[in-house]
């Protein structure tokens, strides 16, 4: 009966479309008369491999071709396949026995995209878990030829990189803009091997030694208990730890600093955080720090503008990478060199180059810059690229080692290990994104995911039955020969040297350093984060370390914990304030800045569109904001943001081309007009108001022609109030707000905090 009924559908189905009898209608449902859709659609010639997606080319050991295997075809083919290329026909429907009877166990093609399925989700990340990473170029100046040998820095040597960036302690889904630390891995894939620069966008860590990484994780991450607070380091935990392990203080103060909440991934500094030893072809040797700078300056978001964001555009930052990247607004950062003579002691001006909580202020040892790197690619698949890349302190090339700094050395082992556990096997290298672009000739046999088809029968060393091959590279021929440091006859201890117990002159040199505004934010922060801790006597103690930096420092944060401020200990030694370390005070490009116009429905459109030309020309990015979607006027300007859509956050800097009055699809209008609430009698739409207030007290430049009076008087901000610029014509107001764009903010704006010196 059951082969009778099939029968039965497939002639109805015949009969009712004309079709084939694959194309079963579902009883009682009429069946189109002609398909809509047709499947497949025009087969789309698949798009031809990228250069770095082949299997990595093996080579016999003595080097002559072997039967390797041919280029990858993943993804290549125009039908639908199953994933051992066998065609099919349909993947909307599980074989049933008939239309609406059971699923048969035998669909091969059901089980296979189900299981594959089940398994898409890999381990997230243990730190680092949210990440954005995009490709690129670096190009060497050739200015580092005296210190190291490595020819990807050589002069006009192009090196493909690719960069992730990241926060710390949220999960891979969480927001953008918390406060944290944020990584900054760059991988350059030389042809001398990769070199992954594993840094941070602050130059020190927590910890002196890895073994304490750890501890100051489980501090950081989440309470074990009830899993909260995602992403924040404003919680007991956290501050029990800094309080009790004072190395972690001048990190700590760094994350609490305007820092620790970057405005964009393009605007942070970049540190390899470690001294590292480049050695020269000569042989020689010098100790040096790595440095990123950012072309378009050292920025960061106000906490409030984070705290809004974190909900208002969790993908903030990433979101801020692509755009620009598609604009064709190319983020670029010089790589730079602090140098240090390779003494014996490896100390620099008294700091101890190997404990990797202190910084060498630049005033004492200028950065010096070795190369350019441009970002100019987004990625083509998330998961293929930023999950699956593996970054390594340890992948080294010819004239970079590493030192005897505790914590590099710890990191040397973990980020193995954990690629293990992250990418399922030791074949990580493999997955195309980390595939290196010179050849590969390992003895690395077998394991899980293998792809090379090795050749050969001997992958030992030494061999005679595959010719004694692959051969040794001396440093002729290029090999990576480790610098013969002397190792000093010492005795085996759990310990750190005594030059590593200074934990506060470095905190004291950073708040000397900040201007009052940044001191002022500095405050702020530390009273937040203490102010969230349930525990008493963590604040207490965090207050006894806060007393060891700065008196005024304390006394604030304590006066906003309602506590009385603890003395020093001692009497703290007088430190040189570093001028690098302060992001106010100096004028910066405006390269990438982005203004929001907002137009009004009577908004004049030749001056907007002269004002937006005058943008473009100036290397900034206009964004029109107007009341809905769709063209302004006529055309052809057309709305990138509504007022529904747009928030202050994202804007540099505010244009008014004309007030516009709450129109049908305000906030709250066709509430009103329903009865659901009062009516509004503001004279300007309230989400412009929302907009203009929010830029005023995030200290952003305002402009505006025309009628912008009244947009500003609706929003209370004061006629002729510092950095808002009023004027007849857009282009002209243009060139002032400009002029207060390269000092990123209105710093004046913030109300003084008093005395904080
Ligand atoms: Fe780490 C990831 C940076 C100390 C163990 N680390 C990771 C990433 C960055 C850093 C940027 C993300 C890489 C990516 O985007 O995939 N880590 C640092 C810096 C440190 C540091 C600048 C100190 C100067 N890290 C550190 C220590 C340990 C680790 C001391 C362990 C002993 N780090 C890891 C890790 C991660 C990692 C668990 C997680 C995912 C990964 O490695 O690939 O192995």
């Amino acid at each position: 009966p059951v082969k009778a009924a099939v029968e039965k559908v497939k002639d109805a189905a015949t009969a009712a479309t004309g079709g084939t009898a694959g194309e079963q209608p579902i009883p009682g449902r009429p069946s189109p008369s002609t398909p809509t859709v047709e499947e497949p659609t025009t087969p789309r010639e698949p798009l031809p491999p990228k250069p770095d997606q082949g299997t990595p080319a093996t080579v016999t050991p003595t080097g002559a071709p072997t039967g390797a295997p041919p280029e990858s075809k993943a993804q290549q083919g125009a039908y639908l396949t199953t994933a051992t290329g066998t065609r099919l026909p349909d993947t909307d429907h599980s074989l049933k026995a008939g239309p609406r009877g059971p699923v048969l166990l035998r669909d091969h093609h059901l089980r296979e995209k189900i299981t594959h399925f089940d398994h898409e989700r890999i381990p997230e990340r243990v730190v680092h878990a949210r990440g954005a990473a995009v490709h690129g170029v670096f190009t060497g100046y050739g200015t580092a030829a005296g210190v190291t040998k490595a020819a990807f820095l050589a002069e006009g040597v192009q090196t493909p990189v690719f960069v992730r960036f990241s926060t710390v302690l949220g999960s891979r889904g969480s927001a953008d803009t918390v406060r944290d630390t944020r990584g900054f891995a760059t991988k350059f894939y030389t042809t001398e091997g990769i070199w992954d620069l594993v840094g941070n966008n602050i130059p020190v860590f927590f910890i002196q030694d890895a073994i304490k990484f750890p501890d100051v994780i489980h501090a950081g991450k989440p309470h074990p208990d009830r899993e909260i607070p995602q992403a924040q380091s404003a919680h007991d935990t956290f501050w029990d730890f800094v309080g009790l392990h004072t190395e972690g203080t001048f990190h700590t103060m760094w994350n609490m600093s305007d820092r620790g909440i970057p405005r964009s991934y393009r605007t942070m500094e970049g540190f390899g955080v470690h001294t590292f030893r480049l050695e020269n072809a000569e042989g020689a040797t010098t100790l040096v720090k790595f440095h990123w700078k950012p072309k378009a300056g050292v920025h960061s978001l106000t906490w409030e503008e984070a705290q809004i964001t974190a909900g208002a555009d969790p993908d903030f930052h990433r979101r801020d990478l692509f755009d620009a990247i598609e604009a064709g607004a190319h983020p670029q950062w010089e790589l730079g060199i602090q140098t240090f003579p390779d003494t014996p002691d490896q100390m620099f001006e008294g700091i101890d180059l190997l404990d990797p909580t202190k910084i060498v202020p630049e005033e004492l040892a200028p950065v010096q810059p070795i190369g350019l790197m441009t970002l100019n690619r987004n990625t083509t698949n998330y998961f293929a690229e930023t999950e699956q890349v593996a970054f390594h302190p340890g992948h080294l090339v010819p004239g970079i080692d590493v030192t005897d700094d505790p914590l590099l050395a710890g990191r040397l082992f973990s980020y193995i290990d954990t690629q293990i556990t992250r990418l399922g096997g030791p074949n990580y290298n493999q997955i195309p994104i980390n595939r290196t672009h010179a050849p590969v000739n390992d003895m690395l046999r077998d394991g899980l995911h293998q792809h090379a088809v090795h050749g050969g029968v001997a992958p030992y060393k030494p061999n005679s039955l595959d010719g004694g091959c692959p051969f040794f590279a001396g440093a002729a021929q290029g090999g990576y020969i480790e610098v013969p440091v002397e190792v000093a006859a010492a005795p085996r201890v759990r310990q750190a040297p005594a030059t590593f117990d200074d934990h506060f002159s470095q905190p004291r040199l950073f708040w000397a350093s900040l201007s009052p505004v940044e001191r002022e934010h500095l405050i702020d922060a530390y009273s937040f984060e203490l102010g969230k801790c349930y525990e008493q006597p963590i604040k207490e103690r965090y207050l006894k370390v806060l007393a060891e930096i700065d008196p005024v420092l304390c006394t604030k944060v304590a006066q906003s914990l309602g506590l009385p401020a603890p003395q020093p200990t001692g009497t703290p030694t007088d430190v040189q304030p570093s001028p690098a370390l302060s992001q106010v005070g100096k004028v910066w490009p405006t390269t990438g800045r982005i203004i929001g116009i907002i137009a009004g429905p009577d908004a004049d459109l030749a001056e907007i569109t002269a004002t937006r030309t005058a943008i473009l020309d100036g290397d900034m990015v206009p964004l029109l904001i107007a009341p809905t979607g769709g063209p302004l006027g006529d055309g052809p300007l057309v709305a990138q943001r509504t007022f529904a859509t747009a928030r202050s956050i994202e804007f540099d800097a505010l244009l008014i081309a004309g007030a516009p009055a709450p129109g049908d699809d305000a906030y709250g209008a066709r509430d009103a007009k329903a009865g659901l609430r009062e009516p509004t009698d503001a004279a300007v739409d309230p989400r412009v108001t929302q907009l203009l207030n929010e830029a005023y007290r995030h200290a952003k430049a305002i402009g505006g022609w025309g009628d912008a009076t009244t947009a500003l008087t609706a929003a209370g901000i004061p006629d002729g109030a510092t950095g808002v610029i009023t004027g007849t014509g857009g282009t002209a107001v243009l060139q002032q707000i400009a002029e207060l764009l390269g000092r990123h903010r209105v710093w004046e704006r913030f109300p003084a905090a008093g005395d904080l010196t």
